[in-house]
């Protein structure tokens, strides 16, 4: 009787566990979006501690080549982003993974690489196999745009799963993953622009940002209480 109860203790605790688990995630993969001054003919290497300059959170990697600015950004031309969180795989098996992107486009799966689609190509698909268990898995999608159209596309297709764009229903992540500091809270291109060439400025910047945000907090309490 004890092992029984026991026993059903330790699936709670487990059920719950991974319930906690999935709660603790939101929907769509964080984009962290760079940029540069000059042509980017190849991924770019990316200190640890460099700041993107878009934050944003996409439910999906399905962006058709375009010629104009890129969703929820100034650019057009010369950046790269990098997409993180998980990718929650329905069933055990093995799964193509697909980039179609202009220009190139890698994915990472748990650190390792899955799809290579490096150059500079207009639209051009590439894929890469992987064996996956049920479960939510580290995801990791980069994609640079040097010139022209830019554009990202992100299938997959398994044994049963016929090739699709990966649904907003297998992207999540980590519930807070996306706060994180921009190199220029709202700083026009052409100031990041001059900012990225003098370096050692950006933390002063940020206090800036950070006094005005207060200040601008300031300001609207005092409205708020006056309209009371
Ligand atoms: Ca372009
Ligand atoms: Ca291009």
């Amino acid at each position: 009787m004890k092992y029984v109860m026991l026993l059903a203790l330790v699936m709670c605790i487990g059920i719950c566990a991974a319930r906690a688990a999935e709660e603790e995630k939101d929907a769509g993969l964080v984009s962290e979006i760079f940029g540069f001054d000059a042509v980017l003919e190849d991924f770019p290497a990316i200190a640890k501690d460099k700041k993107p300059n878009v934050v944003k959170v996409d439910k999906q990697v399905a962006f058709e080549t375009m010629d104009d600015k890129w969703p929820g950004t100034e650019y057009t031309d010369h950046f790269y982003i990098r997409w993180t969180g998980v990718l929650r795989v329905p069933k055990d098996g093995k799964y193509t993974l697909y980039t179609e992107s202009d220009d190139g486009s890698r994915v990472f799966i748990a650190g390792k690489q899955v799809v290579d689609n490096p150059g500079l190509h207009a639209m051009e698909e590439k894929s890469g196999e992987v064996e996956l268990k049920a479960g939510d898995v580290e995801i990791k999608v980069e994609f640079f745009e040097n010139e022209g159209g830019a554009g990202c596309k992100f299938s997959w297709s398994a044994e049963g799963l016929e090739k699709q764009l990966v649904p907003a229903t297998a992207l999540f992540h980590k519930k807070g993953a996306e706060k994180i500091e921009t190199a220029q809270a709202g700083a026009k291109t052409e100031e990041a622009k001059t900012e990225a060439k003098t370096e050692a400025k950006p933390e002063a910047k940020t206090e800036e940002a950070k006094s005005e945000v207060k200040s601008e907090a300031k300001t609207e309490a005092k409205t708020e209480a006056k309209s009371q």
